[in-house]
């Protein structure tokens, strides 16, 4: 872990004041209204938030994924549906285009979506392809007049509902399996686009998670992220960045959790003494905070090698991984330190319990994460 920067130290201070004073009293409005929470997004781009290591140049608050890890900790710790969606957002909206894009779909594309005006979704995940990713069946086609024509369907598309600009998987030939996936930009209000209902999900409640159909939706060639067939590539290498996003608001939720359980521990009394003191609690606690410090080194080392340029698929993995596993540990046993309290919905833990889940699901499960890295200790030139 490093020294934030001056210039770090502002903004995550800006982050924690926002945090403190307007997230986290709307967050239980948030979880029960179930509904995208566009006045709260309007004001995370006022303040920058929705495009933190876009550079200046692009009109975003020229920051590194470090300080994007922290802020989104800092979210997660009180509304995990809005870290959902900053995440989603930025790691695997804005980065590729900031990656892969030309200059001019960066100039047309980043502006908007830094400010939080244009709000960005990844379509990948397909009702039959969500681990095996490779296996999509969204086929594209060249079109006479030297563009494209996509058709297919796509499942659990978070931020679909609100969105400006996604990022489209598709395949030209699916014997191909992955080489033959290109990836492509698209205006959400084209025609032939239809967002379905957000999905009822156990928790990230106003985080919409919706399916997308595309009915021959016709691309100008402008509109291709990368060259044609490199498609997979650019979304296995956005996901090493959306998965320190996820990881980071995982440590978010259990740092939610924990603080609220250990608050309550500290003036729970029973048998004359407050519940702290016990063994069985004190210990709890202490193993849930060394998970959390853990999880957010392996954010940090994470973060650190996407600023140098690196690939970060190895930490991203384990950052997720240890995490997530990390999150929803953390929320279950800090559901128990509360006891009946903690079943209840005015408590809050409840919540935190719920959105933990997600974060072992989405962006590679937890068995997709020891799958990836499997797969790199296998390599010749491993090293830690
Ligand atoms: N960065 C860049 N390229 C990568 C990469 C990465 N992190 N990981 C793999 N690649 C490349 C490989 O190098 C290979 O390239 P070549 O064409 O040069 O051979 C190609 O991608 C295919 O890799 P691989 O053979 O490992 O692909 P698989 O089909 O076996 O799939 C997993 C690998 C399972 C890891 C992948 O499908 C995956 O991550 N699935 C989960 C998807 C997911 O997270 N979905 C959530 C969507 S958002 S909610």
């Amino acid at each position: 872990m490093r020294e934030l920067t001056q210039e770090e130290q502002l903004a995550i201070q800006t982050v924690r004041a926002f945090v403190k004073n307007e997230l986290a009293p709307m967050a239980k409005k948030i979880d029960e209204d179930d509904v995208f929470p566009v006045e709260t997004v309007r004001k995370l781009g006022e303040l920058g938030l929705m495009g933190m290591f876009v550079p200046n140049e692009w009109e975003g608050a020229g920051l590194s994924h470090y300080l994007y890890a922290l802020a989104v900790e800092e979210i997660s710790s009180a509304s995990a549906a809005v870290g959902t969606i900053v995440s989603a957002h930025s790691s695997l909206a804005v980065w590729p285009i900031l990656r892969f894009g030309t200059d001019a779909q960066k100039k047309r594309l980043l502006p908007p979506m830094a400010k939080g005006e244009a709000i960005g979704c990844f379509c990948l995940t397909e009702p039959e392809a969500g681990s095996d990713a490779a296996n999509l069946k969204t086929s594209y086609s060249k079109h006479a007049s030297d563009g494209y024509t996509l058709s297919g369907a796509k499942a659990f598309i978070t931020n679909a509902s609100r969105a400006k600009t996604a990022i489209v998987f598709a395949t030209k030939d699916r014997s191909l399996r992955h080489r033959g996936i290109s990836a492509f930009l698209l205006d959400m209000e084209t025609p032939g686009v239809l967002v379905g209902k957000p999905e009822k999900k156990l928790g990230i409640h106003g985080a919409d998670s919706c399916p997308v159909d595309f009915d021959e939706v016709f691309l100008p060639k402008e509109c291709l992220l990368g060259n044609e067939g490199d498609g997979f590539r650019i979304a296995m290498a956005t996901l090493d960045g959306g998965r320190i996003g996820i990881a980071a608001q995982a440590v978010g939720i259990a740092r939610g959790a924990f603080e609220r359980a250990a608050a309550y521990a500290r003036t729970r009394a029973q048998f004359g003494r407050p519940i702290v003191e016990f063994q069985a609690i004190g210990w709890m606690l202490a193993d849930m905070l060394t998970k959390i410090e853990a999880s957010r080194m392996l954010v940090l080392r994470a973060a650190e090698l996407k600023d140098s340029g690196g690939r970060s698929t190895l930490y991203s993995s384990m950052a997720k991984l240890f995490a997530a596993e990390t999150a929803m540990e953390t929320a279950t046993k800090a559901v128990q330190v509360l006891g009946g309290y903690g079943y209840i919905k005015d408590y809050e833990l409840e919540r935190f319990f719920r959105d933990a889940k997600i974060t072992e699901i989405y962006e590679g499960s937890s068995e997709i994460q020891r799958l990836v890295l499997a797969n790199e200790l296998k390599k010749e030139n491993f090293a830690l």
